[in-house]
């Protein structure tokens, strides 16, 4: 702020900044450099939360995992195009994975830049983010910020959610603006997230429909984890009394420990069941297209509720489109199924004796015991999940293959919004991104599962962890490689395979070289006991399980896919 001839000025940061915070926004993730270095030293002057990373890809992964959290879109601010280019990445799994969030980017001067003339950091961004986004936006003038935060959030939050990009152009950071003509054009937009409720033609169809039913089921997705109207979800499941299955991360918004929880059963509920009820979910590859053998190769009646008009018959035919947001609908549909009868007892039963009985077949497994330094995904994850058991608050992050695939199976989420994993895309470097936005945008402490390949795409942020001094504790999951750590070369000859890493890394020493704990571990009690510490404590901690390098298995292998296809040929 200045004065001239009496008139008090404010530049382009000042409206930005306000902007920011008259929606809502409390902390940026990001990577300062020309030209928003003085840009995100203002915002932390004027108090705003600003977390410092080491790669943007990870800054964003903060933002996302925020936004999906609360619902306030997080917010990513990164240099011209190699860090925008960097946080796009994130951005465009936020996009894929409907969470919120605002990707802000300085650039260079646009007079350049549109006639590469070889400016530094020269880069046509707002193209470049236009198909990985929900939205970009270009701000070439100072007045227009409030206007421009006020359209990303809109956008952000509004029917599907998704990231949004804002091109702050080099020409606009350097303008200025009378004060109070600033403050004449500054506000706080109003209902940015309007609620849809459902046309009541399309309950009566979805209430008629489960009233017929059979054989009902009912599909939590993470857009029903975040749509935050657990209580509903609950007691509609309750009053029908029929089975749910969650998606990975749907998983605790109704407690995996629930009578009615299917899940364990997947392979009978599904292909057994009439009519399918999905909230929240795409009917994406996550549940085979809607099809095939994941559903007894019948076409299955389906109500979707969704937001997103256009995601309707995206796969297969659904019989019951209702197109509103979640917390509205939910209400409806209770309100039409009011009086219904409890789903049929047999049905039920009958997915309670497989989920009792595939529980039982698994529990020996996650405690049988194995030699130092051979544990393998059943006994270390078992361990893992008795920890987490007494601390239901921790969000549990979780990236790899059979770090991941044996996670969600074994470790059981009590509460909602409470697992965020590699998502839509199978995605690897979410990892500690969403770390850091987890326990920014929660106060919770954070509990990391990772495969050590997957660890190794965020891995620098160890430092940012134990700067910020966050109650993360990370879980390496360290058997030497991608799927399996004892792959030779295909060749035979000296160097290393495609899959394989170096043997005995001790990956718990990149947390002490920052300051934080870090222990390695190579038995189930070990593991849980350092969990359990670094939960205590609070303190940034690093864990190195030792996993036998022969203990996992490679998932969708193309070439066994070929064979299988020339078998049935
Ligand atoms: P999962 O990976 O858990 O199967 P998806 O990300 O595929 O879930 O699907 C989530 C769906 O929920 C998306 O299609 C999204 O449009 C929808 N959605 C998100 N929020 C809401 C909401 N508040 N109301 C209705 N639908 C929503
Ligand atoms: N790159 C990115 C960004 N995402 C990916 N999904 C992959 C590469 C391919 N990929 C997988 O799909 S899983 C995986 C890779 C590299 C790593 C699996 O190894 P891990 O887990 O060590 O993380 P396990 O426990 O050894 O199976
Ligand atoms: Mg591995």
């Amino acid at each position: 702020m200045s004065t001239e001839n009496e008139v008090e000025l404010v530049d382009a940061f000042y409206m930005l900044i306000e902007s920011l915070k008259n929606n809502g926004i409390k902390n940026i993730f990001g990577i300062p450099g020309i030209p928003i270095t003085a840009l995100t030293r203002s915002w932390q002057a004027d108090g705003g939360k600003y977390f410092g990373f080491r790669h943007e890809t990870n800054a964003a992964m903060a933002a996302g995992a925020s936004g999906y959290l609360t619902g306030v879109p997080g917010v990513c601010l990164t240099t011209p195009a190699p860090g925008f280019l960097n946080g796009l990445a994130g951005a465009a799994n936020a996009t894929q994975n409907g969470f919120p969030m605002i990707l802000l980017s300085g650039t260079a001067g646009r007079r350049d830049t549109d006639l590469q003339k070889g400016a530094f950091e020269e880069m046509d961004q707002l193209a470049a983010a236009r198909q990985h986004v929900k939205a970009s936006y270009r701000v070439n003038h100072i007045e227009d910020l409030p206007i421009a935060m006020a359209r990303a959030v809109r956008t952000a939050v509004s029917g599907r959610p998704g990231a949004v990009y804002l091109d702050l152009t080099h020409e606009m950071l350097t303008m200025t603006l009378p004060k109070a003509k600033a403050d004449e054009l500054l506000f706080t937009p109003v209902d940015p997230a309007p609620r849809q409720p459902a046309d009541p033609a399309a309950i009566k169809r979805a209430v008629e429909m489960l009233k017929g039913a059979k054989k009902p089921v009912i599909l939590l997705g993470k857009g029903a984890a975040y749509a935050q109207c657990d209580a509903d979800i609950k007691a509609l499941v309750e009053e029908t009394g029929i089975p749910f299955l969650p998606m990975s991360m749907a998983k605790g918004l109704i407690s995996d420990h629930h009578p009615l929880n299917a899940g364990a059963a997947r392979s009978y509920a599904l292909p057994e069941c009439d009519v399918c009820l999905i909230i929240g979910a795409r009917i994406n590859w996550l549940l085979g297209h809607g099809k095939g053998p994941t559903w007894g190769n019948k076409l299955k009646k389906f109500i979707q509720v969704e937001i997103k008009a256009d995601e309707i018959d995206s796969n297969v035919p659904v019989a019951a489109p209702v197109v509103g947001d979640i917390a509205s609908v939910v209400a409806q549909l209770r309100e039409g199924l009011k009086g219904m009868p409890k789903a049929d007892a047999e049905w039920v039963g009958g997915i309670q004796s497989r989920v009792n009985a595939s529980k039982e077949k698994l529990a020996p497994t996650l405690v049988k015991e194995t030699a130092p330094g051979m544990m393998n995904y059943r006994n270390s994850l078992g361990a893992v999940r008795d920890v987490l058991a007494k601390y239901p608050e921790t969000i549990l992050i979780n990236e790899g293959a059979n770090a991941l695939d044996n996670t969600r199976m074994i470790v059981d989420m009590t509460l909602p919004r409470k697992r965020l994993d590699t998502g839509t895309w199978g995605i690897m470097g979410m990892g500690m991104g969403s770390c850091i936005g987890a326990t920014v945008a929660t106060g919770n402490a954070v509990v990391a599962v990772e495969g050590d390949s997957a660890f190794g795409f965020s891995g620098m942020e160890v430092e940012t962890i134990a700067r910020y001094k966050l109650p993360i504790t990370v879980v390496v999951m360290n058997n030497g490689g991608i799927y399996k750590g004892n792959e030779e070369n295909a060749g035979g000859f000296d160097d290393p395979s495609i899959s394989s890493f170096t043997p005995g890394a001790r990956y718990d020493m990149m947390m002490t070289a920052f300051g934080g704990v870090g222990v390695s571990v190579d038995t189930p009690a070990a593991l849980a006991a350092a969990i359990e510490e670094g939960i205590k404590s609070r303190k940034p901690t690093l864990i190195n399980a030792i996993i036998d390098p022969d203990a996992g298995v490679e998932s969708g292998r193309i070439s066994n896919l070929n064979i299988e296809r020339k078998k049935k040929a």
